[in-house]
C-alpha cells in the first residue's frame, strides 16, 4: 500500500488496507508494525527523555515550580529539541500546570500533546501526482545523510502502489554510488538512467526526464551527490540541475527533498538554510532516527522552518520509512503508547 498520497485529495487508507499491508508481509521483521518500528527507532531518544524526567520526579509527584521547569527545559535540550522549542514547551506547561503536583507520566503526556501540536502543521505526506507523468523528485543533502537509501524506500512504496518509477543516478562522482542505486532499482523493479562516473549530473538529469517522459513513467527520483553546504561549486551544480529540468517541464522538479541525518542534531538547521537557498527545498525527510537520541531535532526543525516533514527513516530496510504522523511521533518520542492520529498512513 502506498504511503505517498497519490494526489492531494486521495482518501486515507482503510483499516483493512492497513492490516493487509502487514498481513502480506513475510519475514518476522516485516510483520512488526510500523508503530513498533517507530517506537523502537525512537527508543534512544525516548529513554533519554524518560530517564531525565523520572530522575527529576522520581516515582511520585513533583510540584511544578520555577526550578523544576528549568530542569525540564534542560532535559528537553539533551534530546535536541533545541533551546527555543524547549523554552516554548516549558512555558506552555507552566501556563497550564504551574504549582501543581505532576507525576512523571503526566509530564510526558503534557509534553507529547504540545509537541504534537507543533508537528501537526508540517506532517504532510508527499503528494505524488501521476498526472504530471513523470512527477519529478530531486533528492538533495550532505554526504551520507541517506539520500540513496531514501530513494530506494520511496521507490518500493510507489511500486507497491502500482506506479512506475525511474531513478536517475545523478551522483556521478563515484562508481559505487551508481552501483548502489542500481541495486535499489533492481530490488524495486524500477528503471534506471545512469552514465559513467564523471559524467555531467545536469545532463544526466535532463536525459532521465526526457526518457521518463517518453516512456510515460509516473515518478522520476533523481539521486544527487552528497555535498557540503559550504562548497559553492557543488551547490551551484544543484541549481544547474533544476534549471535544466525546467527547460523540459517548467514545473519540474515538483518536489525537492532535503534528506537530513538526525544524528547531526542541531547542525541540521544550517543544512536546511543552505539547501533551501540553493535549491528551493520543498520538504524534509529525516533519517537514522534509530541510531540517535537526538529525535527532538525534528520538533525544532518544524518549529523553526515550518517546512513539510514528509517521512522519517528508522532503519536501513525498505520498510523503515513511512509518512510522518504528528501524534505518533510526539507520543513515541515521549515513550508513550500511540494515540489517535488522523494523518497516519499505513500504521499497523
Ligand atoms: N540506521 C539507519 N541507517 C540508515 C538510514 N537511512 C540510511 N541509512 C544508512 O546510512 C548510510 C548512508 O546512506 P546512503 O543512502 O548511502 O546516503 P547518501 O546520502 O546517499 O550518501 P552519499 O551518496 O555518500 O552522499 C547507509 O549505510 C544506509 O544504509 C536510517 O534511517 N537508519
Ligand atoms: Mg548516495
Amino acid at each position: 500500500m502506498a504511503w505517498f498520497r497519490r494526489g492531494k485529495d486521495a482518501p486515507a487508507p482503510t483499516a483493512e488496507q492497513e492490516s493487509a499491508e502487514t498481513d502480506g508481509a513475510t519475514g518476522p521483521a516485516q510483520k512488526r508494525g510500523w508503530l513498533t518500528r517507530l517506537r523502537d527507532g525512537l527508543g534512544r531518544s525516548s529513554s533519554r527523555l524518560a530517564e531525565g524526567i523520572s530522575g527529576l520526579v522520581g516515582g511520585g509527584r513533583r510540584r511544578l515550580d520555577d526550578d523544576t521547569l528549568e530542569e525540564l527545559e534542560d532535559i528537553l535540550i539533551t534530546a535536541d529539541l533545541g533551546p527555543s522549542t524547549a523554552a516554548r514547551l516549558v512555558a506552555e506547561l507552566g501556563k497550564r500546570r504551574f504549582d501543581q503536583e505532576l507525576s512523571e507520566a503526566e509530564i510526558r503526556t503534557e509534553f507529547a500533546g504540545d509537541i504534537g501540536a507543533i508537528l501537526e502543521p508540517v506532517a504532510r505526506p508527499l503528494a505524488v501526482d501521476p498526472a504530471n507523468r513523470p512527477h519529478v523528485v530531486l533528492v538533495v543533502g550532505v554526504n551520507g545523510s541517506g539520500k540513496t537509501t531514501t530513494i530506494g524506500k520511496l521507490a518500493r512504496n510507489q511500486r507497491d502502489a502500482g506506479l512506475t518509477v525511474t531513478m536517475a543516478a545523478g551522483d556521478t562522482f563515484r562508481a559505487a554510488a551508481i552501483d548502489q542505486l542500481r541495486i535499489w532499482a533492481e530490488r524495486t523493479d524500477s528503471a534506471i538512467v545512469a552514465r559513467d562516473p564523471g559524467a555531467d549530473a545536469a545532463g544526466l538529469a535532463f536525459d532521465a526526464l526526457k526518457q521518463a517522459q517518453e516512456g510515460g513513467c509516473d515518478l522520476l527520483l533523481i539521486d544527487t551527490a552528497g555535498r557540503l553546504q559550504n562548497k559553492k561549486e557543488l551547490m551551484d551544480e544543484l541549481a544547474k540541475i533544476v534549471r535544466v529540468l525546467r527547460k523540459i517541464d517548467e514545473r519540474a522538479p515538483h518536489d525537492v527533498l532535503l534528506v537530513l541525518d538526525a544524528t547531526v542534531g542541531q547542525n541540521a538547521h544550517s543544512q536546511v538554510e543552505a539547501f533551501r537557498d540553493m535549491a528551493d527545498v520543498t520538504g524534509l525527510i529525516v533519517t537514522k532516527l534509530d541510531g540517535t537520541a537526538r529525535g527532538g531535532v525534528v520538533v525544532s526543525l518544524a518549529e523553526k522552518f515550518g517546512l513539510p516533514v514528509h517521512a522519517v527513516g528508522v532503519g536501513e530496510s525498505a520498510e523503515d520509512m513511512r509518512p510522518f504522523a504528528a501524534q505518533d511521533y510526539a507520543r513515541s518520542l515521549m515513550g508513550l503508547a500511540p494515540g489517535t492520529d488522523e494523518n497516519r498512513d499505513g500504521a499497523a
